[in-house]
């Protein structure tokens, strides 16, 4: 509750204005049934035009302010909720960008979009009707239960019985409809995480012609979240005409009792109209209220599902990092025996016992069959994981020591699963730095040997990609990758599997380029051919998550089984292909 008081205080302005017009509002309607009253008994009975008149204008000038305090209020109602919901949601949104891979594994990403949209909207719609009725409501209740009473003291009896049944079945609805709607929220995101998975890899969907499968898939989310809808509002459904039927319970027996009074003679008919909108405004507001803690019921299970997400624990994060100020200055990079799993649980490391040195300016080559861990081996260095056991130092120092910035800035890394981001070419390639120039941008691209293709499109630099960068080739997209890393004039580069699609001929001259372009630079490349790695100055050889070899091509050659028995299949397959 607290947490969500810090939202509102900036809008303080807003969130007292609100409650406060829709006051004017329900002051109104509680003394117009009171004037109405005066007009039947004071003008009609009496056949008295002029108090008619008077009487009316009155009205028309209370409605008018009524109307105005109505509007008022629902606009400062809306501007605080709207307010609120956009702060909430920006700050859940940062929270997540600090998540690391573990956190967002836990929350799958379905779920994250779920909460940043549907919750907060949730919490926002609960914020804006509590503006508007939580004071309107009470105000009602109790305006209305005086009025009632001053009317007519011996009639409102009939409330004495009727209330207390009323609030008896509002309480046992709350308590059966509220775990319902947890449960709701929950299916969302299961829809969330079916749709997402869905559009994200419509591709390979279509190409396995998966589609009913997926319909499937969907049509069961959609049917459970239907369910958990229905079962939840069905609650509240079979309220309403019990409700209702309460009330017009009480309008009978009131007009029962107090038709009776009437024609006794011991109360005015313009009483007993009054007292008649009277008790449905006493009754209407209590259903008003049971709307109030159905939806707070429905808000409390959205910023629970928030709060998780907001006080998650970071785990990888650089607050307690010592030499905050230091860069990447090198790119001397050192293992320790490291160790690494992906799950606590896990039986078998997958990595074990690394221990290497690479020192400033080096080419270094990792080759290893797939699944060996090589991809892993490098995620340690700009710290996209941190070791389990043992550490990694760059430049002599713990990458735990070194604001994540300041590393991640030092380490260019051309991931073996990347993703280009819709906008045109030139604003990707902008991701490795946002101040480089034309000049830059386009020396990068030819050390990547993109620049060419990039020429050949009708927009040149200006095409625009489109979502994950579908719009260009596999290799054409390695290449902007590599281009976007080189930008950032990284002191260590990676490169996993990353010219897996470009021919040998433009590979060798990519690496060409590293040459003079990134003399003192260290460049990690990880490749599945001999060809990418044989000129490296060293060759890392990697088998089930540990370090099977170390040497140049030559060494390799020389005294590594595994090495020898990857160089003499590709060596075959080339002298086929000759
Ligand atoms: P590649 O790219 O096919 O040549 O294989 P590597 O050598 O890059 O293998 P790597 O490091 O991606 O995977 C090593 C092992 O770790 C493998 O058994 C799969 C597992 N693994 C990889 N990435 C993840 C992950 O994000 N989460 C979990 N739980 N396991 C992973
Ligand atoms: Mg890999």
């Amino acid at each position: 509750m607290k947490r969500w008081l810090k939202y509102a205080r900036p809008y303080v302005k807003y969130f007292t204005l609100g409650p406060l017009l829709m006051i004017v509002e329900v002051i109104g309607e509680v003394v117009m049934p009171k004037f109405f009253a005066n007009i039947i008994n004071g003008g009609v009975a009496n056949q008295n035009p002029g108090y008619v008149i008077t009487m009316g204008l009155i009205m028309v000038a209370a409605s008018l302010l009524m109307m105005m305090g109505g509007v008022g209020g629902c606009y400062y109602g809306a501007k605080a909720s709207i307010n609120f919901g956009a702060d909430v949601r920006r700050d859940v949104f940062a929270k997540v960008q600090t998540f690391g891979f573990a956190n967002i594994d836990k929350f799958s990403t379905g779920s994250l979009v779920t909460r940043l949209t549907n919750d907060v909207t949730q919490i926002q719609n609960f914020t804006n009707m509590l503006l508007r009725m939580c004071l309107r409501t009470p105000g009602m209740l109790i305006g209305a239960l005086y009025m009632a009473i001053r009317l007519n003291a011996r009639l409102a009896l009939v409330l004495a019985v009727i209330m207390p049944i009323m609030i008896l079945v509002m309480t046992v609805v709350m308590k059966v409809s509220f775990p319902k709607f947890t449960r709701m929220q929950t299916m969302v995101d299961g829809l969330n995480v079916s749709v997402q998975e869905n559009l994200t890899n419509i591709r390979v969907v279509k190409s396995f012609v998966r589609e009913d499968y997926e319909e499937d898939r969907f049509r069961k989310a959609n049917g459970n979240l239907k369910s958990a809808g229905m079962d939840a509002i069905g609650v509240i459904i079979l309220m309403m005409p019990v409700m209702t039927l309460f009330m017009n319970l009480a309008s009978l027996s009131v007009i029962w009792f107090g038709g009776r009074m009437v024609l006794l003679g011991s109360m005015p008919l313009g009483d007993l109209t009054a007292f008649i909108t009277y008790i449905t405004q006493i009754l209407m507001s209590l259903m008003m209220l049971s709307m109030i803690f159905m939806s707070a019921s429905r808000a409390v299970a959205s910023s629970k599902r928030l709060s998780e997400v907001l006080d998650e624990h970071v785990a990888l994060s650089d607050e307690n990092a010592s030499r905050k100020d230091l860069k990447v200055e090198k790119g001397r990079i050192e293992f320790k025996h490291v160790f690494f799993r992906y799950y606590e649980t896990s039986e078998e490391p997958v990595l074990e016992d690394i221990n290497l040195t690479i020192e400033p300016g080096q080419t270094v080559g990792i080759i290893g069959s797939t699944g060996c861990g090589k991809t892993t081996l490098v995620s340690m260095i700009p710290r996209l994981y941190d070791v389990d056991e043992g550490e990694v130092l760059v430049d002599g120092v713990n990458v735990k020591d070194y604001s994540l910035t300041h590393l991640r800035d030092g380490v260019g890394m051309v991931l073996q699963k990347n993703v280009l981001f819709s906008g045109s070419i030139e604003k990707n390639l902008r991701w490795g730095n946002q101040h480089a120039t034309e000049e830059e941008i386009t020396a990068a691209a030819k050390s990547a040997q993109a620049d060419d293709f990039i020429r050949n499109f009708t927009d040149g630099y200006q095409m625009e990609l489109g979502q994950g960068g579908v719009n260009v080739s596999g290799g054409q997209k390695q290449r902007l990758c590599i281009a976007r890393a080189l930008l950032k004039k990284p002191k260590i580069l990676i490169l996993d599997d990353s010219t897996s699609a470009v021919d040998t001929a433009t590979e060798a001259r990519i690496r060409q380029s590293f040459k003079g372009e990134l003399k003192d630079s260290t460049k990690i490349i990880i490749a599945q051919r001999i060809s990418s790695v044989r000129d490296a100055d060293t060759i890392i050889v990697m088998d089930d998550g540990k370090v099977t070899g170390m040497g140049t091509h030559e060494e390799l050659l020389e005294n590594n089984e595994a090495y020898q028995e990857i160089y003499y299949s590709q060596m075959d397959r080339e002298e086929v292909r000759a």
